[in-house]
């Protein structure tokens, strides 16, 4: 059977649905046709392979690549400043009412080239793949304006054409209100639910479209606008929900269907049922949580117990997570959310790519799949999520190669 690499003599850890726990074979092998996994599973059963390349992984741990399912990586500019505020006493609430907050950040990005927003986020990027990463989803959110949104959007596509990674991009032009639209939100709606989404329906510039419900973003009246919007040009949903409070957008979330809602520290009983009803998955943010110094942990026993999917993300964003360590946002998460390492490994993988929509394409080991694969020098998965601000990675492979 031809195939262009094999991998042998590896641990793997398939993160496959149907197999308990990780999913370990402990003495096997990978195969790559193509791009894809042409086969996968324990080495003796390997069927008589004539690769062009055989590795000999010396006993590493073979993971899925890694997916962070949630960033803001396209922005300009950064908020250290408002990081001493913040030390100094104010509220992450109290900067964004002064007008701080995201509204600096779109200052920022407004005034920055397409080709500028590209060059200051390779850096964050090229951190996320040094760890592995193979995939990750990249919203809008800081141009609030057609012109502005387009322009971060085509940033967020070309990032996957100058880097090995897969790029999801993701519509947020209901991030936050532009000062042009001060006093008036439904006016600001109006343009990104009759202006902004068709025209980025229409240059296929988005593969889902997300919202900020909270007191300082957004009304659920107001995203289910957004929502019908993006329903009606085909496009699916996720959302900042429960962030800062309940306003029960998850639940409206899980009415729309929504591939995921994310950060959920302030999720209610409701809320968890409606997105076990919908599959929705529940992707959390324990960067945000930790430097916004939030107190309230998402309800993980509850989602856990109603089976809602769990992921895990950086959140990278300026003003509530500086991070690119995807490694550490699984420590955080169980470190501060109390996932157990199964859940971690399988929150930057597998249940990522369901709640990218992409499970049929990556985030399991399994035949059919695109090859994108961590090899990592490590004697468990455990150390993955227990160490602090180490890598252990060996080799990133994406699309076979
Ligand atoms: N919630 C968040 O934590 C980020 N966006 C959102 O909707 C914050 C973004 C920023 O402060 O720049
Ligand atoms: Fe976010």
């Amino acid at each position: 059977m031809r195939c262009d690499r094999l991998w042998r003599n590896a641990r793997l850890a398939t993160l496959a649905p149907a197999m308990p726990g990780l999913g370990v074979v402990e003495r096997g092998a990978v195969a790559s046709l193509e791009g894809r996994i042409a086969w996968v599973g324990p080495e003796a059963d390997a069927p008589a392979f004539e690769a062009r390349q055989t590795l000999d992984c010396e006993g590493r741990w073979i993971t899925p690549g890694l997916i962070d399912p949630h960033t803001h990586l396209v922005f300009g500019g950064d908020r250290a400043h408002e990081f001493e505020l913040r030390l100094a006493g104010a509220s992450y609430e109290e900067i964004a009412r002064a007008g701080g907050g995201i509204v600096s950040t779109m200052a920022a990005t407004r005034a920055a080239t397409e080709d500028e927003l590209i060059a200051q986020a390779l850096p964050r990027l090229d951190a996320l793949l040094a760890e592995g990463v193979t995939t990750v989803e990249v919203k809008s959110g800081y141009g609030l304006s057609l012109a502005d949104e387009g322009k971060s959007l085509r940033a967020a596509r070309r990032l996957g054409e100058v880097r090995p990674v897969t790029v999801t991009a993701t519509f947020l032009g209901a991030h936050a209100l532009p000062p042009e639209f001060k006093g008036d939100p439904d006016g600001y709606i109006d343009l990104v639910c009759r202006e902004m989404i068709p025209a980025v329906a229409a240059e296929g510039l988005a593969d889902a479209i997300d919202a900020f419900c909270e007191g300082i973003g957004f009304t659920p009246a107001q995203t289910r606008r957004v929502f019908d919007a993006a329903t009606a040009h085909g496009l699916p949903v996720k959302l900042h929900a429960e962030q800062l409070s309940n306003l029960h957008g998850a639940a409206l979330a899980a009415e729309f269907g929504a591939l995921s809602a994310d950060h959920l520290e302030h999720l209610d009983e409701a809320g968890i049922e409606a997105m076990a009803r919908a599959g929705t998955v529940a992707t959390l943010l324990p960067g945000a949580y930790y430097f916004v110094r939030e107190t309230r942990p998402p309800p993980i026993a509850s989602l856990r117990a109603a089976g809602v999917p769990l992921a895990l993300a950086t959140d990278c964003n300026p003003g509530t997570s500086p991070l690119t360590s995807l490694l550490l946002t699984m420590n955080m998460g169980a470190t501060l959310f109390r996932l157990t390492v199964d859940e971690c490994l399988a929150g930057v993988t597998r249940e990522a790519a369901r709640a990218l929509g992409r499970l049929r394409d990556t985030g399991t080991l399994e035949a059919g799949k695109a090859c994108d694969l961590a090899i990592w020098d490590i004697e468990r998965p455990a150390e993955l999520v227990y160490r602090m601000g180490f890598n252990p990675l060996h080799t990133r492979v994406w699309r076979g190669l």
